[in-house]
């Protein structure tokens, strides 16, 4: 079955829609960029062969406007629709309606995508299959009182969980009986809120867990293959942080992880999936154990570092599967190569709580250099935070083993420089230097535990020299205090020599 695929809608923006172009163009593909009124200048759209304008820069009015997209998607003449990550990407109905307008969804068939939605019918599902999963319901529960005996048959301590949610929404643990009543009702309400369906569902509680996710990639002919894991154990409040792969929690265990592997393909079968998947499962080290929690049925944020230790190019081979092509290669030709570490930056002030920040991004020197990728959707002049996610650029590094690509990411972290808002730079290279990330001994609760606001900021000169700076460029441009911080922040972590200090007090550098 070849479907010809010669214009392709990216209905995204920021460094997901620079990817996914990236990869239309190598493939002799055109590809469409839509915008909304925020984004008229952005990097998407000066990348793309043509350009729309879907709307007002809310979201909703843009981004989300499904129907919308695809009547562009039709005139234009578009074939296909790739969704990026976030927006409408795991939206079911969006994808039937794109296939039903006679257009192609770069991602999985909907049916996949809506069975997956719900944790419930993924837990049955993935139950039946074989593959592990944590004990538990595998249906929604109808009141506090069924909770409480599903609890009792479970054992204490449980997690209550929204059957529509993911992400860590609607959430709670429960350690005992007295607390299940209040938990069920407070999970239930935080799930109607979030998600517009209030169901909730039991499991056993894993107290130290692991996020380990297996990247899969089908076609449309039976065909499954995984693209090992990845690890993304450090996370803050659910959002990922670093990502890296292989997993340091499956160093010393190269049968787990080849387990995962089958599990993974064994899960992306029972789903009937095609194109790029993630299993994630939850990876418990007093075991070990692993169980699977969820299917993300979308090119995941942190897929370049499979990209990275495959070489396999997932933006183009999601084109490629599209297309009716089968997969290039079987599981015996795929294997993981050296390591490779993502670092997400983000526009928030890691020394104020990850506040967002927002602003004109000032100045820009990215890292490059042997093994150094950046993904970014951001130039020199763009506006960046309020309506959108902080998310600005990805870096990411491969090394040989381990220790080296930390080596190279501090390398990478120390080039960076970003200025007209706060990121999360100084955040990633307080990381790279903790011993317990070094010596790969965490778990999702790492962040929490060890990251205080004060560490990024040590009281020594780097105040003074903030402030000889802040006597130069103050005088020099408006708005330098903001520049001044971010230059403090970031030196931190750098050694800084006589010569170079005095050049920049000076104004020289
Ligand atoms: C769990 C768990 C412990 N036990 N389930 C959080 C997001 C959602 N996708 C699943 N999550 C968890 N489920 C059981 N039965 C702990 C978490 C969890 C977590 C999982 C992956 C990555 C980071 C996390 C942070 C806190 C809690």
């Amino acid at each position: 079955m070849q479907r010809k695929i010669e214009k392709v809608l990216v209905a995204n923006r920021g460094e997901i829609a620079v990817r996914v172009m990236r990869a239309c163009r190598e493939l002799g593909i055109k590809s469409v960029a839509v915008y909304s009124d925020a984004d008229r200048m952005a990097q998407h759209v000066q990348q793309a062969d043509e350009a729309y304008r879907i709307g007002p820069a809310p979201a909703r009015e843009s981004y989300l406007r499904g129907e919308h997209i695809i009547e562009i998607a039709l005139r234009c003449g578009a074939q296909a629709i790739h969704p990026g990550y976030g927006f409408l990407a795991e939206n079911g109905d969006f994808a039937e309606a794109v296939e039903l307008a006679g257009l192609t969804f770069i991602g999985p068939p909907a049916s996949a995508i809506r069975s997956m939605g719900s944790k419930t019918a993924a837990r049955k599902i993935m139950f039946e299959a074989g593959v592990p999963v944590v004990p538990g319901d595998k249906t929604g529960l109808p009141n506090a009182r069924a909770a409480m005996e599903s609890a009792a048959k479970i054992g204490y301590p449980v997690m209550l969980k929204a059957a529509m949610g993911g992400g860590g929404k609607g959430m709670r643990v429960v350690h005992t009986e007295t607390n299940i009543e209040a938990a069920f009702e407070g999970a239930s309400r935080e799930a109607l809120s979030s998600f517009g369906d209030g169901t909730v569902y039991l499991e056993k509680y894993v107290p130290v867990s692991r996020h380990v996710e297996v990247q899969v990639m089908a076609d449309m002919y039976g065909n499954v293959v995984h693209l090992f894991e990845r690890e993304c154990s450090i996370q803050r409040r659910h959002q990922k942080v670093i990502e890296e792969s292989p997993a340091p929690a499956l160093e010393l265990l190269p049968e787990m992880r080849d387990e995962m592997g089958r599990a993974a393909v064994a899960a992306a079968k029972a789903c009937g999936y095609v194109n790029a998947g993630t299993v994630e499962f939850l990876f418990d080290p007093s075991g070990p154990n692993f169980y699977f929690l969820e299917v993300n049925t979308r090119l995941q944020v942190e897929h370049p570092v499979t990209e990275m230790v495959t070489g396999v190019d997932l933006a183009q081979l999601q084109l490629r599967v599209a297309m009716g092509e089968p997969l290039p290669f079987k599981q015996e030709d795929l294997k993981q190569t050296g390591h490779a570490i993502e670092c997400r930056i983000s526009a928030e002030d890691p020394a104020n709580g990850f506040l967002p920040d927002a602003g004109r991004i000032r100045t820009l020197v990215r890292p490059a250099g042997p093994w150094v990728r950046v993904d970014s959707g951001v130039n020199v002049g763009d506006e960046v935070g309020v309506y959108y996610d902080p998310l600005v650029a990805k870096l990411i590094v491969w090394g040989e083993n381990r220790a080296a690509a930390i080596e190279r990411m501090r390398r990478a972290l120390d080039e960076y420089r970003i200025t007209g808002f706060k990121t999360t730079v100084p955040f990633s290279r307080w990381i790279m230097d903790h011993p317990r990330f070094i010596a790969g001994d965490f778990d999702t609760s790492f962040i929490d535990r060890e990251f205080r606001a004060e560490m990024l900021i040590p009281q020594d000169e780097g105040l003074i020299r903030a402030a000889a700076l802040a006597a130069v460029l103050g005088e020099r441009e408006k708005g330098g205090g903001q520049q001044i911080k971010q230059i403090q922040q970031v030196s931190d972590h750098r050694p800084s020599s006589g010569w170079k200090r005095k050049g920049r007090e000076a104004g020289i550098s």
